[in-house]
């Protein structure tokens, strides 16, 4: 496998203007006879050969303006098609004959209980027809679908429907025409049988365009969510960001075998079912949140993306990062801002921190790979999108729309880069972003370091700061990037007024408590003036970059900072530290019985006040297995046994503590009306379901209460947080049942499965390992699914630590044979699913034989690219 670098970029010789397909699928097989209108480029020689990718593509046909091409033309080989001695421009006629039946890869052309459907990004459309297939060659698209009229009486490409008509032999044909020229990525075919839900939207400028979600026909009732979603969508980014939608017809197709979440194919979404298809039953209300924003980040997509697109691969963050922030926004504007913020952290200290800390570490603009499809990670979405939004933050809302404006109205129709974007927000505000790019271009966590100084004298408190980026893989020297720290003081009556030394205080901000203090060299100092008191920093306020703070934070501070801070991220935040040292004391010293009391007190001020209830649900949830993991691992091995041991410690001291005060949170926000998945309810379950759990913790009553609310249950979220509950504490027979009752309930219900699977194999009571391999066995169970994959063995392996981890390297060894048949089958879900073992060097005591698995792994003949890369950086 080959290694791809950004330094070696070279604008193609050949452009395709317009690009005809004419599809004739069959059972057995597909037809693709393409017609390419190429044209050579400026800048290439006369003698330059126009280089198509192709793979598991038979040749039938192929010819120049008509006439059919001589093979010292030509040469084919297993990924390219390259044809040289060609005039400046014409057409080249292919025809390729391919088995989308038996394309496991879920790339190209595939077959989904029995629907034709496509997934071209990054690379698929390689496997469809020869096409120069990379995001710089731009074409619009004229497509022909003949297929049968029973079996496929949907035939649906991009852009608007242009003919239809019968054809012989019970066959029929429908022809697409997309005017907006297009990617090769953003390539989509469906064919099959499916049912449609039918909705209009009226544009900013008065165009009536139609919405179609096509589902199968038992899913029908399961769409008002996502058509609801979609709807709003369209709307916010008018609002907010002045775009209209651009043609007639928007599609939404879901599907049930898909690697990825959505696909923003132009005109043509295609989804995985698991990220459209909601109702109470199947899906919980992080579900329902998820969909809401799946269908706003595709659609968005449609001009962060597809008006205007990346010039390669290594610019994928130009429009993840951005269409991330978009619909972190949208979400933001349609639910709980700083809830939005308080998860959106969560996300990135969890796991993006742990991928920057990795060996697959890499910059939101990567300067390398070698399979693209490994580079879909946290980093390039999650911290992509944090870049954009401390350019929001460093321009302010105004500019940041104008600079976004500028950047539409600039690049449409074009195929650009990180750089483009940063020029036109530059060009926009007037600012000097060159610095800020660094961004871009370094991988690794920066921690900041701050210390204080209290003159009482003078009344002045002076932060030091200074920050840090470690070295990564390839990274050894990093260089100080500008980063928006976003503060507050807190004082005995709340947070005090701000005047930094040397500075008149901003006349502009009403509210002067709060202040962004750009961070931008190896070590600074901010001096604050006329204080009345010793405050205490609030740091780091809304999560302001996505950065480690280190403030040595007494236990009175962070108890200050959850009772009164302004800033609920940072009430958040100090909440989760008291816990995280708690947890601490409790591994070093598992006897340990009493709650400290300011841990105590904090828990109490967050129960007391009223605050959004989700909030408040995620203040009072303890820290994640995972979360606590990456963190010992960053400052030394995690110990993941003793990690859950102490969880299990404080549930324990907290449920008991509190017991009166679980009581009364779930009387008063137990949701009795019927499910309904809007904000208001799914913040008092959220907060009801917390405090269930803690009643449940190690109390017999509050374990037959649970069960009594899995049955009494009328919604997903309930009956789940109920069964996890009971599988944690009860005895095993009761667990047992309830499994069984579900399955009962849900056996025909592919989504709600799914959940029955992840729920058994989180589960850390009893063999779990046992239990995996008897469920890859099951009905329930399908190996070639990549929601069932990522249900069973993904949840096994990400979230029941304890038992992945088993001493003996069973867990291991589980997961590596998983991969390994996967390797062949499906290689982008087999390297993904490789992410647990790729961390081996965090562990002191899996660390060998974690190596071990991943060496075996590394001697298999015929490794796929995906998998290669991700094994030999992880053993690097
Ligand atoms: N479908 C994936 C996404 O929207 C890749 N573009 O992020
Ligand atoms: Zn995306």
């Amino acid at each position: 496998p080959k290694t791809i670098f950004l330094s070696e970029y070279k604008a193609p010789d050949y452009g395709i203007s317009y690009t005809e397909l004419h599809f004739e699928l069959f059972d057995d097989h597909s037809l693709v006879h393409a017609r390419l209108h190429f044209k050579r480029s400026d800048h290439a020689s006369d003698t330059a050969t126009l280089v198509l990718n192709g793979q598991e593509l038979e040749l039938q046909a192929l010819a120049l303006d008509g006439e059919t091409l001589a093979s010292d033309d030509y040469e084919l080989s297993d990924d390219f098609l390259c044809v040289s001695g060609l005039p400046a421009s014409g057409v080249l006629e292919t025809t390729a004959r391919i088995y989308p039946q038996s394309n496991t890869s879920l790339e190209g052309l595939y077959r989904s209980r029995g629907l034709f459907c496509t997934q071209c990004e990054a690379e698929g459309f390689r496997k469809i027809t020869w096409f120069p297939d990379r995001p710089d060659v731009m074409s619009t698209y004229h497509v022909t679908v003949d297929a049968d009229a029973r079996q496929c009486p949907e035939l649906l490409s991009n852009g608007n429907l242009v003919q239809s008509m019968e054809l012989p032999g019970d066959r029929h044909r429908a022809v697409w025409d997309d005017p907006f020229p297009k990617p090769s990525y953003l390539f989509a075919l469906v064919a099959g049988n499916l049912s449609r839900v039918e909705d209009t939207f009226i544009t900013m400028n008065g165009r009536k365009v139609r919405l179609i979600i096509l589902v199968e026909e038992k899913d029908l009732d399961k769409c008002a969510h996502a058509m609801d979603s979609l709807k709003r969508s369209m709307r916010w980014d008018e609002e907010r960001f002045g775009r209209e939608y651009d043609l007639d017809v928007f599609h939404i197709v879901a599907v049930d075998d898909f690697n990825m979440g959505a696909m923003e194919n132009k005109s043509l979404n295609i989804f995985n079912t698991s990220c459209v298809l909601a109702a109470p039953d199947t899906t919980t209300d992080a579900g329902y949140q998820r969909i809401e924003s799946i269908v706003a980040h595709e659609y968005f997509h449609n001009w962060s993306g597809n008006r205007v697109t990346c010039r390669d691969w290594f610019q994928l963050s130009l429009k993840e990062g951005f269409t991330v922030f978009r619909d972190a926004e949208f979400s933001a504007d349609m639910g709980s801002r700083s809830l939005k913020r308080v998860e959106d952290a969560m996300v990135m200290r969890t796991l993006q921190f742990a991928e920057d800390a990795g060996p697959m570490s890499h910059p939101v603009r990567p300067a390398s790979f070698i399979e693209i499809s490994n580079f879909y990670t946290l980093t390039v979405y999650e911290k992509g999108a944090e870049v954009v939004r401390m350019l929001h933050t460093l321009l302010g809302e105004e500019d940041f729309r104008r600079g976004s404006d500028l950047y539409f109205d600039r690049h449409d129709g074009q195929a650009v880069t990180c750089d483009d974007f940063v020029s036109a927000m530059e060009d926009a505000s007037g600012k000097n972003l060159s610095d800020f790019k660094r961004w871009y271009s370094q991988a690794g966590t920066p921690e900041l370091t701050i210390r204080d100084d209290w003159d009482a004298e003078q009344g002045v408190y002076t932060l030091s700061v200074s920050q840090e980026t470690p070295a990564t893989p390839g990274q050894s020297d990093k260089e100080a990037l500008v980063i928006p720290l976003a503060m507050g003081l807190l004082g005995e009556a709340g947070n005090l007024r701000l005047t930094l030394d040397g500075e008149a205080p901003d006349p502009e901000s009403a509210d002067n408590t709060h202040r962004i203090l750009i961070v931008d060299k190896p070590e600074q100092e901010f001096r604050f003036s006329g204080l009345p008191e010793c405050p205490t920093p609030s740091l780091l306020r809304g999560f302001s970059a996505p950065v480690r703070v280190d403030y040595p934070y007494t236990r009175e501070q962070l108890l200050a900072l959850v009772s009164r801070d302004d800033d609920e991220f940072v009430r958040w935040d100090s909440l989760q530290q008291l816990m995280v040292s708690a947890l601490q004391e409790l591994q070093a010293e598992p006897h340990r019985v009493s709650l400290d009391p300011l841990l105590e007190e904090a828990v109490n001020a967050i129960c007391s006040q009223s605050l959004d209830p989700a909030v408040q649900a995620d203040m009072l949830r303890l820290p994640s297995e995972t979360y606590l993991a990456e963190l010992a691992s960053h400052s030394g091995k995690a110990d993941v046994h003793g990690i859950f041991r102490a969880r299990q410690a404080l549930r324990q001291a907290l449920a008991e503590t509190f017991r009166e005060r679980w009581q009364q949170l779930f009387d008063s926000y137990r949701v009795t009306a019927p499910y309904a998945a809007i904000g208001e309810q799914i913040g008092a379950r959220a907060l009801a379901n917390v405090a269930l759990d803690y009643l449940a913790t190690g109390d017999e009553q509050g374990v037959s209460l649970a069960a009594q609310y899995y049955f009494s249950a009328d919604n997903l979220t309930n009956r789940l947080v109920a069964l996890r509950t009971v599988l944690r504490e009860g005895d095993a027979a009761l667990g047992d049942s309830l499994i069984d009752d579900f399955y009962a309930r849900f056996k025909d219900e592919t989504l709600a499965m799914n959940h029955w699977l992840s729920v058994q194999a989180e589960n850390t009571s009893g063999d779990s390992i046992a239990r995996v391999r008897a469920l890859m066995e099951h009905p329930a169970y399908d190996s070639r699914n990549p929601n069932k994959i990522r249900a069973l063995i993904g949840a096994f392996a990400n979230a029941n630590a304890v038992h992945f981890h088993k001493h003996d390297g069973a867990g291991y060894r589980l997961l590596g044979e998983v991969v390994e048949t996967l390797n062949e089958q499906n290689p982008q879900i087999a390297s993904r699913l490789l992410t647990p073992l790729t961390r081996w060097n965090n562990y002191a005591q899996g660390a060998t034989l974690m190596r071990a698995e991943l060496e075996r792994l590394s001697e298999l003949p015929s490794l796929s690219p995906d998998v290669y890369e991700v094994l030999s950086k992880s053993l690097a």
